[in-house]
């Protein structure tokens, strides 16, 4: 199958231009100006139009086992939001359960994901740590093509590593060309938080912020930093959502040290106040880790994604109903945390982030593309529109309107916590793996359409990471021992 997209402005993260696009058996092969029309191509018109590459959702949970019930978007419905939104690859997290092991938890993931409609792959979770994740890992890494850890430092009794699994795991990262991510909240305070809360009868959805403040998250990405330097390792530090932990990676990066950071479009856009709302349904449909910030914290993330020291912008989309929000009705401890977004993150960001000026077109593509494919290693076959890649493109309107309502989405849960949002900019259509997949409201693509992409290891000059490498090599000292009577 053959398309060629005429006249319109082709955006990478390094520079743009006036140039045709023309797709060949899902593979990008020519990109300039003045293309000629192969005999049987189809032609799309995109005068007007801006063409990105598709969006990259670096954090997703679709069918998500967690708190007691089940992420209410399946791999089916979950990328196809994606597809409605520009989105056109997730990468989503392999969880084992407890006393599981990573290769069954890799299997389940995979038969989950056989109905994804668009591109997707997995990071995994180390949730404990023993000689069979030790040895686990390389097969991870070199066979199944996942070249990420996720810890979570959060979720006491149940996902929660220590420092001593952390430092083990980061070594192990390190030793294999692995990148370690970290859910960074120190998860012993938050219990203590909520007991707190829970013993004086302060039961609400806005009590689930207030047992996570914005210290508890830059204590753990600080230590998670330090640990992965000692470790010798990079470190991935998923939603950053305050000022505090985007000022200890701007401090390790100033460093010298290979930490990236990924703001939310929840955390960019929306503030701690929604969970004072007094519809518990609201508040609750709105709870999440980390929580919604004071408002100053987003200008925080912004200037990060501006100056760089913040890379990337996701949604850890995990959607629940509010049917399923209400487990927490008596304790907001109970509150299934989620949110949703993989439908609404590129219209929104482009809204708040483009066309107010805080970010250019070609930033909005490494936010939301070229940064997340070249830090997770799939780079230049995702994340560009270059002669050689996917194509996985989006036909962007910069002119296009659209006001953000729940009952338009194609997400299964019934509210939108975007609700009301009116976006100028938006998808005309959207193209995955060389077909349109979406276009003008209408889904074409199908259950299944999606592939797996595995991604390797990282070459070994990504992890050479450490101002710790002084000390891991001692040198002998010759030293005259006293005499002792
Ligand atoms: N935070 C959430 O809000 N949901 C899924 C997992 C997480 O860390
Ligand atoms: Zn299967
Ligand atoms: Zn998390
Ligand atoms: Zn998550």
């Amino acid at each position: 199958m053959t398309i060629l997209i005429r006249g319109g402005t082709v955006i990478n993260h390094d520079h743009s231009r006036r140039a045709d696009v023309l797709i060949e058996d899902g593979t990008i092969v020519a990109v300039a100006e003045g293309l000629s029309a192969p005999a049987g191509a189809q032609v799309i018109d995109a005068g007007g139009c801006d063409i990105l590459p598709g969006g990259i959702d670096p954090h997703t949970h679709m069918e998500l086992m967690f708190m007691g019930t089940v992420s209410a978007d399946d791999f089916e419905w979950g990328t196809k939001a994606a597809l409605c939104g520009g989105t056109t690859m997730i990468v989503d997290f392999c969880i084992p359960a407890p006393g599981e092991s990573m290769l069954k938890a890799y299997q389940d993931w995979r038969h989950k994901s056989e109905k994804a409609a668009c591109d997707y792959s997995f990071h995994m979770a180390v949730t404990s740590w023993t000689k069979e994740t030790h040895d686990d890992m390389e097969a991870v890494a070199k066979t199944y093509g996942i070249n990420t850890f996720k810890h979570f430092m959060a979720y006491k009794g149940a996902l929660m590593v220590n420092d001593d699994e952390l430092f083990n795991s980061f070594s192990r990262c390190a030793a294999l060309g692995a990148l370690p991510m970290v859910h960074a909240e120190n998860g012993d305070v938050v219990f203590r938080l909520q007991e707190t809360l829970m013993g004086k009868g302060a039961t609400g959805p806005e009590n689930h912020a207030y047992s996570r403040p914005p210290e508890v998250e830059g204590e753990a990405t600080n230590r998670a930093i330090m640990i992965a330097d000692m470790a010798g390792s990079p470190l991935y530090v998923v939603h950053t959502s305050c000022r505090e932990a985007h000022e200890a990676i701007a401090r390790a990066r100033a460093a010298g040290k290979r930490v990236y950071g990924e703001p939310l479009i929840q955390h960019l856009v929306l503030d701690e106040d929604e969970y004072r709302n007094p519809d518990w349904d609201y508040a609750a449909a709105r709870v999440m880790s980390p929580p919604f910030r004071p408002r100053k914290h987003q200008d925080s993330l912004w200037a990060g994604l501006q100056s760089g020291s913040l890379q990337v912008v996701a949604t850890d989309h995990c959607s629940f109903t509010r049917e399923q929000k209400r487990l927490g009705l008596n304790d907001f401890r109970m509150i299934p945390n989620g949110t949703g977004g993989v439908e609404d993150r590129l219209l929104v960001l482009w809204t708040k982030g483009v066309n107010t000026g805080r970010l250019t077109k070609e930033e909005f593509v490494a936010v939301t593309s070229a940064n997340i494919a070249r830090i997770l290693n799939i780079y230049p076959r995702k994340g560009a529109v270059a002669v050689g890649s996917d194509a996985d493109l989006v036909i962007w309107d910069p002119a296009r309107t659209k006001t953000i309502s729940a009952k338009a989405q194609t997400s299964r849960i019934d509210y939108n916590v975007f609700e009301g949002i009116a976006c100028t900019g938006a998808p005309r259509i959207t193209l995955s793996g060389g077909r349109i997949a979406w276009q003008d409201g209408e889904l074409r693509a199908e259950k299944g359409d999606g592939q797996f992409i595995a991604r390797p290891p990282f070459p070994a000059s990504h992890v050479a990471n450490s101002t710790w490498k002084e000390f891991s090599a001692p040198r002998p000292v010759s030293r005259s021992m006293p005499v002792v009577p």
